[in-house]
């Protein structure tokens, strides 16, 4: 069967997270991804967090599947002729270096639309326009400056980043959007245009149900909040909710049996307005069903921590799985705590290509995250991650349409780095 984006070719100028992310989701639908990467050094993170010794590491592998890899010195003259050779071959160029990187390399925007008025340009950058755009961005500091940390973790303690990397995979992914809508509009207009995504304002468009809450305040305290049937006065800015659901029905994590010693032997629990007679009725509190402090959702409000508590001695009877299987008899919403460890051993993950095992020449085994997108007609084989260079002289031959005679001149000149594979350097 074909893929989706077969016939678009990209130039993978990115590296560390929230390119590779968007690029390999474009690979995934069959678009033939080229990573450039620098000479005897690679990506970066090829040799970050290693777990195998001389091994590409697993932060690489699992964000850059399905891709060829060429190695090209991009500062110098030859490493920039071939560099524009692929400008030219390509559909997309994306990248996420740190701002002015490719402007300094003599790749403005306006260059590269001189040497192909069809291409799709697409950036991750820390920041939009304004007083930071200047600035190198990683994960944390975008979920702190986008409204994540703020609003995350417990009011009495500190600002929290979330596990989730919604700056990169987050931003790699509205990116990844951006690209194909573009690819879509040149159809029509036959031009390419330049794509941007900020990972501020990737993790605020995440965020927005915070920035809703931010203008609710102006009318009166959160009453979804936990902290207001406490009593806990509200700031002037969006507090941080805990475990509070943070939508119209609420919710809080509570332990179930084995708490004690498993960090992860918790559910989460949703008191959903329709199914609070279900709810009543399994936690053995059917008085709560017609009585007037319980019986609708306006007065629970006020005394959300006493009804979680008690349902909570419920929970603490059962394990997070015999919970799971009880409430959903009933339809109540609720989803145990699942670590990697759990997810990683998950059948049915497996079995829809969530999780994949793939093999790796020098790593061997391992487990990756495979296409959380599925499309009836562009099914995602997930392979493994190329080693460093491992396709440069078959993309100088193939894309460039180089002969021997110009192959073997561009490796006397240094411009590629000899052309062999290569282990990453630390
Ligand atoms: N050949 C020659 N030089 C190369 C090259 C190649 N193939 N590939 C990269 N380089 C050079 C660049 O030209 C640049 O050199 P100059 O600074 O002299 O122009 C340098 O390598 C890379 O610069 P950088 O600023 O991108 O890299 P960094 O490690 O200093 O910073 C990061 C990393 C991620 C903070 C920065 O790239 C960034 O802010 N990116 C945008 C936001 C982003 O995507 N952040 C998420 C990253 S994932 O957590």
């Amino acid at each position: 069967m074909g893929k989706a984006l077969d016939g678009v070719r990209i130039l993978d100028f990115t590296h560390v997270q929230s390119g590779p992310t968007c690029t390999q989701l474009l690979a995934w639908f069959g678009a033939d991804c080229i990573k450039v990467e620098r000479p005897g050094a690679g990506d970066v993170t090829r040799g970050q967090l290693r777990d195998v010794p001389n091994a590409d590491s697993l932060y690489f592998t699992m964000l850059n599947h399905n891709k060829r890899s060429i190695t090209i010195d991009a500062k110098h003259a030859q490493g920039k002729e071939l560099l524009e050779g692929l400008v030219k071959a390509c559909d997309v160029l994306v990248e996420n270096f740190g701002p002015g990187v490719l402007d300094r390399m003599g790749f403005t925007w306006e260059r590269l639309q001189q040497l192909n008025p069809r291409l799709i340009y697409a950036s991750v950058k820390g920041f939009g326009p304004g007083p930071y755009e200047d600035c190198k961005v990683y994960e944390n500091v975008a979920q702190c400056t986008g409204g994540s940390a703020s609003t995350t973790g417990f009011r009495d303690g500190p600002p929290l980043v979330t596990g989730a990397q919604i700056g990169d995979s987050g931003t790699g992914l509205h990116l990844a959007l951006g690209i194909v809508t573009a690819l879509y509009q040149r159809t029509v207009t036959g031009k390419g245009q330049r794509v941007q995504a900020a990972m501020q304002d990737g993790v605020l468009n995440l965020c927005r149900v915070k920035l809703r809450d931010q203008q609710r305040l102006a009318h009166g305290p959160l009453k979804e909040f936990s902290q207001y049937g406490e009593g806990v006065a509200f700031g002037d800015a969006t507090p941080r909710a805990g475990n509070d659901s943070g939508g119209g029905q609420p919710g809080w994590i509570l332990k179930c049996k084995g708490w004690e010693t498993d960090p992860n032997a918790y559910i989460y629990f949703i008191t959903q307005a329709p199914v609070w007679a279900e709810i009543c009725k399994v936690i053995g509190k059917e008085e709560w069903i017609t009585h007037p402090d319980y019986a609708k959702p306006d007065a629970r409000l006020p005394r959300l921590k006493h009804i979680f508590d008690t349902i909570e001695q419920w929970t603490m009877t059962k394990t997070k799985f015999e919970a799971m299987d009880i409430l959903n008899k009933d339809d109540i919403p609720c989803g145990p705590i699942l670590s990697m460890k759990e997810l990683a051993e998950e059948p049915s993950l497996r079995e829809t290509g969530t999780i994949v095992e793939v093999d790796h020449p020098t790593r061997g085994k391992y487990l990756t995250v495979g296409n959380p997108i599925k499309l009836s007609d562009s099914p995602t084989d997930v392979l493994r991650s190329p080693l460093l260079g491992e396709h440069t002289e078959e993309i100088l031959r193939q894309v460039l349409r180089y002969d021997d005679k110009k192959v073997a001149e561009i490796k006397a000149s240094g411009a590629i780095g000899g052309g062999k594979p290569t282990a990453a350097a630390e």
